[in-house]
């Protein structure tokens, strides 16, 4: 068929799940387990993994233990080390989708620009940049919240005539081989190439704006007999991913204010910097002035021995503009680069603004959430939005635990949604403002004396306004008995 019919022909499906990250993923799988095969998946890309594709700078991997960063129905014996580094995930991630089938279910290369809520069908219409168009019954969000890069500007940057590059969009294409390499911020992701990078480098400018905790972590192997007894004894394998688990949400204690279990983490975060670095004003520079936790905690044996190295300069005096050949600094230096990596994070709390999606009575989810903030109920679904289901969705997010222990108990959700809703003979079910509302003030009230709240620092957690808009204020169980399922009170059903 020629591109241009292709792209005009509009496909209807049941369900439209957008993206093939750990949410779309594990939606469809379940979808699938549960009869529900009328489904299609879309994703920008030409291949599965999401944040685990498109992540591919030397160093990246994951923060959460591999047995509890992975489906709780697809167990991997195989993962190597304590943490799995990005291959192994995406590879993973891969080899779930294959088993599946789920590459008959997903249209790739097809990216998702907005969608609109027709009253009168109850269908949803679904646009893409590629000009194609879906009507789907039921639109669920899989989109994640790290996937559009954030690139700051600063004076002059565009007539740089060296390389540029976001973190999450690596030039391999690019040798650092003898380099001077400016790289600007100090967040998760930065903390795992700079030690990569740094021995292959002539020169690393750090510019570091506000400084992170650091915990020393060592990436063990799990040795191959560990890995064997995983691979055949299913006990094994649930003991050990129930251990991390509740050794994770400990931490939630601290976390959500008990400041005893935060002072120890302090301790140990200072020490890494003292056992690395001599000198007393690079350990100024990095000693956080901020509670931990406020920030996402980091961990990394590495980070800081790749900042004692000579050829490094941690720069805290901020970039005052980009020359053709050069960064200057607030403080009138300049240094010549070849080669600038901007580690610094992603369009979070703004995420949905490049996305119009526009529901009952014409109302705009950009417009609802610039003016009252990104409200939801449960993270999961927007009143005036019907049958739109967003996963990993605002105040889902942990500072703690694994995030895919939240996606999946929002992917019951939504089939407990559906099941309702065959249940009541409706078109559609939309939440009730009230449920909503409730939702918000507590989750923010629990916010209010949380660490991200009281500990003296700025994050990407938090929205223009200061609002937390990311972070699950508790313990991930809290989470699970609030979700475990669909209350029919709290939403309207439409005929
Ligand atoms: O991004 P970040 P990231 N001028 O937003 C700085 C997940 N993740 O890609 O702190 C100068 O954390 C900014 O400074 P400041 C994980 O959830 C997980 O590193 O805002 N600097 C900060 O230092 C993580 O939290 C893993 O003052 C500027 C940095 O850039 C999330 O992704 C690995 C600036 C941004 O840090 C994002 O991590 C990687 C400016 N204009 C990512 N703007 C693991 O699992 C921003 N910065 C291990």
């Amino acid at each position: 068929m020629p591109l241009s019919s292709a792209a005009h022909r509009t496909h209807q499906v049941q369900t439209l799940i957008i993206g093939t990250g750990f949410s779309g993923m594990g939606m469809a799988i379940q979808m699938l387990r549960s009869k529900r095969t009328n489904f299609l998946i879309i994703d920008k890309a030409d291949e599965f993994g999401g944040t685990w594709r498109d992540n591919t700078y030397p160093g990246c991997a994951c923060d959460v233990p591999s047995h509890m960063y992975s489906f709780s129905f697809e167990p991997n014996a195989r993962w190597t080390k304590l943490w799995a580094e990005q291959p192994e995930i995406f590879d993973y991630m891969k080899r779930v989708a294959e088993k599946h089938n789920l590459r008959e279910h997903t249209h790739f290369g097809r990216t998702f620009t907005g969608a609109k809520w027709d009253d009168d069908r109850s269908v949803w219409t679904v646009q893409t940049a590629e000009g194609h168009t879906y009507e789907a019954r039921f639109l669920i969000s899989g989109v994640g919240a790290l996937h559009i890069p954030s690139i700051p500007q600063f004076p002059g940057d565009s007539d740089f005539t060296g390389t540029k590059f976001h973190s999450a969009q690596w030039n391999h294409d690019v040798s650092l081989r003898g380099k001077r390499v400016a790289v600007i911020g100090t967040g998760a992701s930065a903390i795992q190439f700079v030690p990569e990078i740094v021995g292959e480098v002539a020169e690393l400018h750090l510019y570091q704006r506000t400084p992170a905790w650091v915990l020393p972590r060592k990436n063990l192997p799990i040795t191959a007999p560990a890995r064997t007894a995983l691979a055949h004894v299913p006990f094994a394998r649930r003991a050990v991913r129930n251990a991390i688990y509740w050794a994770s949400e400990s931490l939630a204690f601290g976390l959500n204010g008990n400041s005893n279990v935060m002072k120890p983490l302090e301790k140990l975060a200072t020490w890494n910097i003292e056992r690395s670095i001599s000198d007393p004003e690079l350990r100024r520079k990095l000693t956080p002035s901020y509670r931990i936790g406020c920030k996402r905690i980091l961990g990394s044996n590495s980070y800081y021995p790749a900042l004692a190295q000579p050829q490094t300069e941690v720069i805290t005096d901020g970039i005052r503009e980009f020359t053709p050949t050069s960064i200057i600094s607030n403080d009138g230096v300049e240094r010549e680069v070849d080669v600038v990596i901007y580690a610094t994070g992603f369009h979070v709390t703004d995420g949905f603004d490049q996305i119009g999606i526009t529901g009952r009575d014409g109302i705009k989810l950009k417009e609802l959430w610039n003016a009252k903030g990104m409200e939801t109920h449960l993270g999961i679904t927007v009143a005036g939005f019907p049958n739109a289901f967003f996963l990993l969705g605002p105040n889902t997010g942990l500072g703690h635990n694994s995030v895919v222990f939240m996606i999946e108990q929002q992917i019951g959700y939504v089939l407990s949604a559906m099941k309702l809703l065959d249940k009541r003979g409706g078109s559609a079910i939309d939440v009730k403002q009230s449920a909503q509302s409730a939702f918000n003030e507590d989750v923010q009230r629990k916010l209010s004396t949380g660490v991200w709240s009281t500990g003296g620092c700025t994050s990407w957690y938090l929205d223009s306004q200061g609002m937390n808009r990311t972070i699950w204020p508790g313990f991930t169980w809290q989470y699970w008995a609030r979700t475990r399922s669909v209350d029919a009170n709290d939403f309207e059903l439409i005929n």
